[in-house]
């Protein structure tokens, strides 16, 4: 049975020294977790597009002077790596998806949306989790820009979902009336990815839980 949808982010890691998550260990400073390679930043080729099921079917696309020039946020949340390491919280700031909710809106019936990075890396969210008030299109962490090994010039952050959900070299967005499983999740791993209850493998998925 489907359960009512609410956004994971009643995680309770809002703070430092919060405890860690069931079944996660504190990770040796801050390590570099991804497949494939680094990508190179092109500021005059760059683009961020939210397209798919649109309300009114078109698309939107920000350069990086545009994107940056919304208005700006901050969330506190750990990254919770599903291979059992966790980084404590610190401070993002960046464009809150909740934002882009607004000036892009979805249609009413796309209940949920693919993140799209660089090289065709993508996680795939519900839309209860991804208009979350904290999830984040990160641009800062603790002040300062995030590296480029870290996700610059964009990297989402969605507290309460395992950190693969959350996409390093974002390039837009794609609001979907149909889920679809992204990267890891076509690989083994949960489609919701909610920390709480530990959803790491697609194995533990419940009917309801993907799109098969
Ligand atoms: N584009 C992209 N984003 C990605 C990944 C990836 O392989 N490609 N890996 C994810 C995983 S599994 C983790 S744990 C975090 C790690 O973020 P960090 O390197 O900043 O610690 O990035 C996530 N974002
Ligand atoms: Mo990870």
């Amino acid at each position: 049975m489907e359960g009512p949808v609410e956004a994971a982010d009643a995680d309770p890691r809002e703070a430092p020294g919060e405890p860690l998550p069931p079944g996660q260990r504190p990770a040796r400073g801050w390590p570099t977790t991804h497949y494939g390679p680094v990508p190179r930043f092109r500021p005059e080729r760059w683009r961020f597009r939210v397209f798919g099921a649109t309300a009114d079917g078109g698309r939107h696309e920000w350069d990086h002077d545009e994107f940056t020039a919304l208005p700006h946020h901050t969330v506190t949340a750990g990254l919770d790596c599903v291979t059992r390491f966790s980084v404590p919280p610190c401070e993002w700031g960046g464009v809150a998806a909740r934002t882009l909710l607004e000036v892009a809106p979805p249609a009413p019936d796309a209940e949920h949306v693919m993140v799209w990075a660089e090289y065709g890396y993508g996680a795939n969210l519900r839309m209860a989790d991804f208009a979350g008030e904290r999830t984040l299109f990160a641009t800062h962490r603790e002040g300062e820009p995030i590296t480029v090994e870290h996700g610059f010039p964009v990297r989402l952050i969605v507290p309460g979902l395992y950190a693969w959900k959350g996409p390093k070299w974002v390039r837009g967005v794609e609001y979907m009336t149909e889920d679809r499983r992204g990267f890891w999740e076509e690989r083994g791993y949960h489609n919701r990815g909610e920390v709480r209850r530990e959803q790491r493998y697609s194995h533990q998925e419940d009917p309801g839980d993907g799109p098969g």
